[in-house]
């Protein structure tokens, strides 16, 4: 049975030494929670960093750690102090992180940490590759470990990779900023599903991808060389059931074991009219909190009837204070809060309670229930699990979300007031709004909020993406109903080129079949190589290789016309036979022409990047250079007037790899390769191509043929193989 394993910077626990005595104590946090029944319930394995730097264990204790991390079903990565500083805080604190969040201008670019970057995400990835049976499933997390897949894919194409990232995904505007933009696309595209919490951060990388790598996207597929790869949203959710019973324990329990933090709450709140503002959040510049201190100033001073009645509990967590921007929103933040209190402070109140330190879930639940509002402010947020949290402890249906706008969670919980935290106007008015929202309406709100948050966990979370990576695997081998070309299908190549007495051909396109896709179309000229293998084919005995294209006969023969082989040119209008002149196959009126050319050239003038190619016998647009979408819009623009051109004659459009073209229907590759077939008579038929024009000769040929397609399309070929590259190492062999 296939395993998985599940990858982030952090493994899911806490190694504590004491003395000679080591424990790995399991983490509790949602990703944990959510994918359990992967890891541990199932046969899974986790790999990450343990959290402590290769300085801090003891050598004799090195194995014990080791030990201890096994019997949790995790593999430790180690790292040392360099490590962390240059990976970690460096490039994925430093760079990535402000960059994802659209802080610009805190992105720094070190070549330092960037080197340190690739070379740890090279050591998880090899780590993996130790630890992967054939066939295993791989999960990927988040923005430290943007290069695995790609590392991970090249050494072991028979891993499925999956990846999420748990941070926006920025616009392409902001990533295209990124030194090393290129690169870290390049990393994801081993993963064959890659997910994000919400649909925006999907269409900003699909954005990226097709501007930066210009590859091909159809609906939330990226065309990768042969491989496809899916993208999609999956929004996590929380561990509803634990903060919802804690709630409920914490209503039903023993009144007199209250904890100090519930004591103090209870005091302010004891004052008729009093109110409570709550806020959590890791002590980071992209949560919006001297915005939300602001706001709440400016709310005290707008609606002065609330002063001595509600009171901010912030509780900030600290977080990578070795930045040093982390370290000034430290002290922005203490300065504030130190400015308001002393503003507006009495005898019996203080405006803002902050604590900037980790508290006891328990506590959390005490803050959670207690609120009578949550305000969460961020600028920028993947998701945010603190306002699902809070709407969970909510078991009485009360209580008022205040929810930015710029966080992923926003997009489920439509119910929850939503503020642009840059408007101290809006949150300030929104605060108000809150205060005075009576009882039946916050519970109509929170009713349909605790809904979503309930039905979608983070075990549903963690089930739906692995469903549809298990789908898209299946879906994989649905579609390829060709076989793939093994050694006993070469065997058996082989031995029909080496009967000498039967009459056999190659029917080979060209472009993307014996050379790869260039963007320059006359950059596909054959190499030394490739001239001499198609010459030594044509040399077997008995043997004729026709080069089928749509390419016009001028660059066919000044590229291929000196070789003992039989041309077709233009999809099937002309014909050279070896070593004979050019003739006619099919006899086409062109007056139609005139008309179209016009239409085609207006699409030219609106659409930069684009142009036509006028040829003999048809016209063809090309839009591989057109920014990929405004091409996907003009593409329906064209076919719609080309289609009401081309009715009731005897025209077709054809559409094909970045170009559209026009021509008539009585012209065909497979209707070229029959009458060559048909004239001859061959024994045995090769035929290989890689577009739909070329499932016209894998339709119309002999069923004896052996029709090869190159890619991981549909197809109505025998078999499929992954590259030109391919292609020729398998007509390498035959004439071997
Ligand atoms: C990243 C993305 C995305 C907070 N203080 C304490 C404490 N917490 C817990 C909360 C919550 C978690 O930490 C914070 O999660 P968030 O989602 O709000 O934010 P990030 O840490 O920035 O997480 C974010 C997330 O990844 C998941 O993909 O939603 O957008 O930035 O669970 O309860 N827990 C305890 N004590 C505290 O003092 N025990």
């Amino acid at each position: 049975m296939n395993k998985t394993i599940i990858v982030s910077n952090r493994l899911p626990l806490q190694i504590e030494i004491d003395g000679e005595n080591i424990n790995a104590i399991p983490s509790v946090g949602g990703l944990a929670t959510g994918l359990k029944s992967v890891h541990k319930e199932g046969n899974g394995i986790w790999i990450g960093w343990s959290g402590l730097v290769k300085e801090e264990v003891p050598k004799n204790l090195n194995s014990k750690i080791q030990k201890a991390i096994k019997k949790e079903k995790c593999v430790g990565v180690q790292l040392d102090q360099k490590e962390v500083d240059r990976f970690y805080y460096g490039f994925s604190n430093r760079a990535l992180w402000p960059l994802f969040h659209y802080f610009i201008d805190y992105t720094e670019f070190r070549k330092k940490t960037w080197k340190s970057y690739i070379q740890v995400n090279q050591k998880f990835a090899n780590e993996i590759i130790k630890n992967a049976d054939e066939g295993d499933e791989v999960w990927v997390h988040d923005y430290q470990l943007l290069l695995v897949p790609s590392m991970v894919k090249k050494k072991r194409p028979d891993l499925s990779i999956g990846f999420f990232l748990h941070i926006p995904f920025p616009s392409y505007e902001i990533f295209r900023t990124f030194p090393v933009r290129k690169e870290i696309l390049e990393g994801l595209m081993g993963a064959d599903l890659i997910g994000f919490h919400t649909y925006d951060y999907e269409r900003h990388f699909l954005s990226s991808i097709k501007r930066i790598l210009n590859l091909d996207v159809q609906f939330n597929e990226i065309r990768f060389g042969d491989r496809l790869i899916k993208v999609d949203s999956f929004p996590m959710g929380i561990d509803y059931d634990k903060f919802e019973s804690s709630a409920k324990l914490h209503h039903d329990g023993n009144k007199t074991n209250k904890s100090e933090i519930q004591k103090r709450l209870d005091q302010h709140l004891s004052t008729p009219g009093t109110k409570m503002i709550l806020s959590i959040d890791r002590l980071d510049y992209t949560k919006g909190i001297p915005n939300r201190i602001r706001a709440f100033e400016y709310f005290l001073k707008k609606y002065p009837q609330y002063q001595e009645k509600v009171r901010l509990i912030m509780l900030a967590v600290p977080s990578r204070s070795k930045v040093p921007q982390y370290q000034k929103l430290k002290k922005e933040t203490d300065e504030l809060v130190g400015r308001i209190n002393g503003e507006f402070s009495t005898v019996s109140w203080t405006p803002i309670w902050y604590f900037y330190r980790s508290m006891p879930f328990e506590n959390l639940i005490d803050l959670y229930t207690s609120s009578d509002i949550a305000l969460i402010t961020p600028v920028r947020d993947g998701m945010n699990l603190v306002a699902k949290e809070y709407v969970a402890t909510r078991i009485n249906e009360d209580g008022v979300l205040l929810l930015s706008e710029m966080t992923g969670a926003s997009k489920e919980l439509d119910e929850a007031l939503q503020i642009n935290p840059f408007s101290l106007e809006d949150i300030a008015k929104n605060i108000h709004l809150a205060l005075s929202m009576k009882k039946k309406e916050q519970k109509r709100r929170m009713k349909v909020l605790r809904k979503r948050v309930k039905r979608y966990t983070v075990e549903k979370w963690a089930q739906d993406f692995m469903n549809s990576f298990q789908h898209g695997r299946k879906q994989l081998s649905e579609r390829i109903n060709a076989e793939l070309i093994n050694e006993d299908t070469l065997i058996k190549f082989k031995s029909i080129c080496s009967d000498t007495s039967k009459k056999k051909v190659f029917f080979l396109d060209y472009d993307g079949t014996l050379v790869g896709f260039k963007n320059n179309p006359e950059d596909a000229k054959p190499d030394q190589q490739l001239l001499h293998l198609i010459e030594q084919l044509a040399k077997m005995r008995n043997t004729e290789v026709v080069i089928i294209s749509g390419r016009d006969k001028k660059t066919l023969n000044a590229w291929l016309g000196h070789l003992p082989v039989s041309l077709v040119s233009d999809h099937g209008v002309f014909y050279r036979p070896k070593e004979e002149k050019w003739e006619i196959m099919e006899v086409l009126k062109t007056e139609w022409m005139q008309n179209v050319l016009p239409v085609l050239e207006k699409f030219v003038d609106r659409t930069p990047g684009s142009l036509v190619e006028p040829k003999k016998y048809s016209l063809a647009w090309h839009y591989r250079k057109v920014d990929a979408e405004l091409a996907q819009k003009r593409l329906i623009e064209i076919k719609t007037v080309l289609n009401s051109f081309i009715s009731n004659t005897d025209l077709t459009m054809l559409d094909g790899n970045k170009v559209i073209e026009i021509k008539s229907s009585k012209v065909s590759k497979g209707r070229a390769s029959s009458q060559i077939q048909n004239q001859f008579n061959f024994d045995e038929i090769f035929c290989f191509g890689d577009d739909w024009t070329d499932e016209f000769m894998f339709e119309d040929l002999p069923e004896k043929t052996n029709s090869v397609k190159v890619g991981l399309q549909k197809t109505k070929a025998k078999y499929y193989v992954h590259s030109p590259e391919e292609v020729r190492r398998i007509l390498k062999y035959l004439i071997s």
